[in-house]
């Protein structure tokens, strides 16, 4: 083998040693550099007579081109690699499910709260609003409830260890007759603050929806529930105002007219005479039962007094319905605490 063969032979083995394109570059230094191994042949030259010049050097020259082509091969060889890595690193499954992005959804407690609202709304009805812990006043004594009255007790009633200016314990709200009571009072003192017309106040139109808390917890009672109160105060209001608010609710709420109403006695300390309201479905899946949904009453002459109101002038009605109760019915489901869960494979369903 001549030294030319050998240096090619040399060259190639090198080149295909180099795992990485700078150290090919090294490589190709110590054949094809300034002084490589190529280039001190070429300077060898000098010594030679001319005619040997002329074969050495063209034979030089052919093993200079071997050596580049196999660089270059070498180059091509070591960047495909690199391609082939790369695109292994940054494979991608296009058969793999698409990431899904959520939409989010009103609770369902929500959207009937919204649903009630809006039905009341078109009766007429604002709606109040106001704080969840309450005073003693406003929770109890504004509403008839007796100083030693159960409700107020420990086992009924949340309590905050924070006293009112009165020395009592504040509350959290057990129902949601404060927001009226405030309301009606606001209602009340702006009227008698300005110059009454002739046909007197008007009439005091209003629901009060939200979160409500009692110490009780069961398939159909949580510790914090959803009621809605309505309230309509004026000079001439009766209990068939009362009824026909009412069955113009539930038909609303439920979709359909294929119900029965119904009043059954009752008492409340707020309302004088009370009535408990059941409804009764004529087709359905509910078809045929009594459903107890609210109570009612029409206001006590004492809990008119309370708004800073004449009861010998104005009467009202007022009820009060469990809006988890309704979204249950609504929706078919049998278990209160299922709203509460936050387990989303159920709150989805409402979206
Ligand atoms: C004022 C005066 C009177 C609201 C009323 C009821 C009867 C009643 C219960 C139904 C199911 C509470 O959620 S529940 O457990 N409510 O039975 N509520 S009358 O009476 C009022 C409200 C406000 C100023």
């Amino acid at each position: 083998m001549s030294d030319l063969d050998a240096l090619l032979q040399a060259a190639q083995a090198d080149f295909a040693a180099a795992p990485t394109p700078a150290e090919l570059e090294n490589a190709k230094a110590r054949f094809l550099g300034k002084s490589g191994r190529v280039t001190e042949l070429m300077k060898g030259l000098g010594a030679l007579s001319i005619d040997e010049k002329k074969t050495r050097g063209a034979e030089i020259n052919q093993c200079k081109l071997a050596i580049e082509a196999a660089l270059t091969a070498r180059r091509d060889a070591l960047a495909a690699a690199e391609l082939e890595k790369q695109l292994k690193a940054e494979a991608l499954d296009v058969t793999l499910p698409g990431r899904q992005r959520g939409t989010g959804g009103l609770h369902p407690i929500t959207r009937a709260m919204e649903r009630i609202e809006a039905i009341f709304a078109s009766m007429g009805f604002d709606v109040a609003d106001g704080p969840e812990i309450e005073t003693d006043w406003y929770s109890f004594s504004a509403l008839n409830n007796p100083e030693n009255h159960p409700a107020r007790s420990m086992q009924d009633t949340f309590y905050v260890d924070i006293k009112d200016e009165k020395g009592s314990w504040l509350n959290l709200r057990p129902h949601t007759s404060p927001m009226q009571i405030r309301y009606a009072r606001a209602h009340a003192k702006r009227y008698a603050a300005q110059a009454t017309t002739p046909e007197g106040m008007p009439e005091i139109r209003v629901i009060a929806p939200g979160r409500t808390y009692r110490v009780d917890s069961d398939a159909t009672h949580s510790p914090m529930f959803h009621q809605v109160e309505g309230l309509w105060v004026g000079e001439n209001i009766s209990f068939k105002d009362l009824k026909a608010v009412y069955l113009n609710f539930i038909t609303a709420f439920f979709e359909t007219d294929q119900l029965q109403l119904r009043f059954r006695p009752s008492y409340f300390p707020f309302t004088e005479p009370s009535a408990e309201i059941d409804i009764m479905f004529e087709s359905g899946p509910l078809k045929g039962r009594w459903l107890e949904v609210s109570g009612s009453g029409q206001v006590h002459p004492q809990v008119i007094r309370n708004m800073g109101l004449d009861p010998e002038r104005y009467i009202g009605f007022a009820f009060g319905s469990g809006i988890d109760r309704l979204a249950m019915l609504r929706y078919g489901v049998n278990d209160l605490r299922a709203f509460f869960d936050g387990d989303l494979r159920f709150l989805a369903q409402f979206k």
